[in-house]
């Protein structure tokens, strides 16, 4: 067992992100036997769940005419539009099957609201928006934390990035996450977190 004030982030291990879903990443499903191994190690333990109302505002399907994976701009910044994924309530938006839901401390919901998107368990889309997530960390002695899921490039990235700015020691372990891949977008990632003090491991 790992110290008291040290905590795994597990993002977004949903059906919707693992093959056969809605916004595939590619061996989405390869890291939860391995994540499964690692959630007993730590004393605090988040899994993240993306959890959007039907015609949420970062579907495409929402944008008249636009393509999936497009960029559009909200008033918040630059938004890739992505195809329907993890509807509230849907199978899609339910942990994939052989996750150990049950060793979770706390899950934390976002993407919630319609008109703003979040990719990080700790702030919206908008930067300024909090989950919670860091209230709850702070209050349990949490200062370091250590990140995997899905999609390395997207939430993981953002998340973590987050987190170090947060002044939390951060760490991902990038073998047990899995990436979109979009234009570039891991190594953009990778530079990101690096640049952000993040460990990648
Ligand atoms: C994610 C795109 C849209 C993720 C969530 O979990 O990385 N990516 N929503
Ligand atoms: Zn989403």
């Amino acid at each position: 067992m790992r110290p008291a004030n040290e905590a795994l982030i597990v993002i977004d291990v949903q059906n919707d992100f693992c093959p056969g879903g809605a916004l595939a990443v590619a061996g989405g499903d390869d890291i939860v036997a391995p994540i499964n191994a690692l959630l007993p190690e730590f004393p605090v333990r988040v899994l993240t769940q993306d959890w959007h109302p039907a015609g949420h505002s970062s579907f495409a399907s929402s944008h008249d005419g636009a393509e999936p994976f497009s960029v559009t701009q909200m008033p918040y910044g630059p938004q890739v539009l992505w195809p329907d994924h993890c509807i509230q309530g849907s199978d899609g938006a339910a942990f994939h099957a052989g996750l150990a839901t049950d060793r979770a401390d706390l899950v934390i919901r976002k993407g919630f609201r319609a008109e703003v998107d979040s990719y990080s368990a700790f702030f919206e889309n908008d930067h300024t928006t909090p989950t919670g997530l860091e209230g709850y960390l702070r209050t349990r002695g949490v200062d370091t934390v250590t990140l995997v899921g899905l999609a390395t490039d997207f939430c993981v990235n953002f998340s973590a990035v987050d987190a170090a700015k947060l002044g939390f020691r951060t760490r991902v372990i990038e073998s047990l996450c899995r990436a979109i891949d979009l234009d570039g977008s891991l190594s953009a990632a990778r530079a990101q977190m690096t640049e952000a003090g993040v460990q990648i491991a």
